[in-house]
């Protein structure tokens, strides 16, 4: 396990024999460098994301769980505020890392009291060749049902995002975030990111791609119903201590997501959800 020692924040990193590799850091089971195989870096991370025990990583692949966006808990949950163990690590293939309400921070339980459950959460990361592929993996170990939503929010890095394009989404209705969550039918061939774009995509199909120049990403998904295409825009950069000045022109986020419908899990019960990516030029 490595140690950067300017942030002190422990990370994993698996590296396959076929030279990909993927850098995982335990605080919010976030990930944060994606290389695939005679590739290059695949996701954005801010020149100003913070890292350490209670801060999300700007950029990577944050966990959103066990709420999406804002509502009864703060902004997407506590789970990328939280520090995951690793439960299983084979080199060169994947790693598991976990995370329970006994692991909750102090400050956290306190803040958790809007969602009391008792829970088993993992993220299992694996890399080869041309892709990576994330599993979150959640269960039930209350006594009662309870409910969440969740998305895995990858933050991808792009040329420009003023000429990267989602292919996929036409047709779909979408709850549109800058429009005060108004909902519309997407009419584009393409989502395009020309400034601030905020909008979640109900019943999405399992394969989209990211154009991005020459270079295709596929994203595919299971078990998550939704997904979401997020560019902060200038304004939002600006907004954030943890974002530079142009970090909207080099990252898009296209992420898989649970979000319409809250997932209902039962005493006992597991739910999964997995998003693969894979690189094709
Ligand atoms: O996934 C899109 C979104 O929920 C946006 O609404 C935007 O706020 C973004 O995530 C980033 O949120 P954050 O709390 O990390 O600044």
């Amino acid at each position: 396990m490595g140690e950067l020692a300017e942030v002190a924040t422990p990370f994993v990193d698996v590296e396959a024999v076929d030279g990909a590799s993927v850098r995982v850091y335990l605080d919010g089971a976030q990930v944060a460098s994606w290389i695939p195989a005679g590739g290059d870096e695949q996701l954005f991370v801010s020149t100003r994301a913070q890292y350490g025990a209670g801060v999300s990583i700007r950029g990577g692949i944050p966990v959103c769980f066990p709420q999406f966006g804002p509502g009864l808990l703060p902004q997407h949950g506590f789970a990328r505020h939280c520090r995951w163990r690793v439960v299983e690590l084979v080199l060169g293939e994947f790693v598991v890392l976990e995370l329970g309400r006994c692991d909750l921070p102090a400050q956290w339980l306190e803040r958790a009291a809007a969602w009391p459950h008792e829970f088993q959460a993992q993220l299992r990361v694996e890399v080869s060749g041309s892709s990576l592929e994330l599993t979150l993996q959640v269960t039930n170990t209350d006594r009662v049902p309870f409910e969440f939503t969740t998305a895995l929010h990858p933050y991808f890095a792009v040329r420009d995002a003023l000429t990267a394009r989602v292919h996929g989404l036409a047709g779909l209705s979408y709850r549109d975030a800058l429009q005060g969550g108004a909902e519309f039918v997407e009419r584009g061939d393409a989502v395009t990111f020309p400034g601030n774009v905020d909008r979640v995509y109900y019943g999405a199909p399992d394969v989209l791609e990211l154009h991005d120049g020459d270079r295709v990403l596929r994203i595919e998904k299971r078990g998550f119903p939704d997904a979401v295409v997020w560019n902060p825009g200038p304004e939002g950069t600006a907004s954030r201590v943890d974002f530079a000045p142009g970090d909207e022109r080099q990252m898009v986020c296209v992420e898989a997501g649970a979000i319409r419908e809250p997932v209902v899990l039962e005493p006992g019960a597991v739910w999964r959800g997995t998003q693969r990516m894979v690189w094709q030029s």
